[in-house]
């Protein structure tokens, strides 16, 4: 009878059922400071078929971006924007390996952390992904889409947050770029000079229209008020 419960045991331990689930907050510190911003924990070591939930802790903007993943990955790995308190997102990781994620809002503040399934990939086995370019290749195909017709180019609507008239930028909070794959996100662009700026203020609702420019980078090109 024992030895009957134990192999029971064992072909119970190869299978999904004993998936595990985890989760990794999104945390705001109200004390600001230089951890303003973090994932909680920041380093986790998971199982192939387990998954791990993301959860917005406080009323925050944050959302999950993973930019690093074992070559074996085909697919983006991109939350949508998680906006308040209890807001999740889950995925199962079945490819072994390192993944490296960030919150984009929060990516220049030093928000990220790393994944590791299984076992850590060893240098070479990983790559890099450009979440704005995955969607425009997604879109796209193979063509150049610099060779885009201006027409085609991507079209978004959103509110301005903050503008800054000296670097010709504005920080707006822009709705889900279908064109692009992008989820709703407060994010700072580069106006082109072409763009008078000085009619619009923070709480303006803009329409525009985005340039590629360089690798991972998007310029406006024209703005006008209004959706
Ligand atoms: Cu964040």
């Amino acid at each position: 009878m024992k030895k009957l419960l134990l192999t029971t045991a064992l072909m119970l331990a190869a299978t999904p059922a004993f998936a595990k689930d985890y989760t990794i907050k999104e945390v705001t510190n109200p004390n600001g400071g230089k951890d303003a911003y973090y994932f909680s924990p920041k380093k986790l070591t998971i199982q192939p078929g387990d998954t791990v939930t993301f959860v917005d802790a406080q009323d925050d903007t944050h959302d999950v971006m993973f930019n690093v993943v074992p070559k074996a990955v085909d697919e983006m790995i991109m939350s949508p924007m998680l906006e308040k308190q209890g807001d999740k997102w889950s995925y199962t990781f079945t490819v072994p390996g390192t993944y490296r994620f960030h919150c984009h809002p929060h990516e220049a503040l030093g928000m990220k952390g790393t994944l590791i399934v299984g076992e850590a990939s060893k240098p070479g086995e990983t790559k890099k992904v450009s979440h704005h370019e995955m969607a425009e290749h997604a879109k796209n195909g193979t063509s150049d889409h610099h060779d885009a017709a201006a027409s085609s180019l991507p079209q978004g609507t959103g509110t301005i947050k903050s503008i800054d008239a000296d670097k010709h930028t504005v920080t707006l909070t822009h709705d889900p770029i279908k064109a692009l794959g992008w989820p709703k996100m407060t994010m700072q662009f580069t106006v082109d000079k072409g763009v008078d700026l000085s009619g619009y203020q923070a709480g303006d609702v803009v329409s525009f229209t985005l340039k590629p420019a360089g690798k991972d980078d998007y310029t406006i090109v024209n703005m006008k008020k209004g959706r």
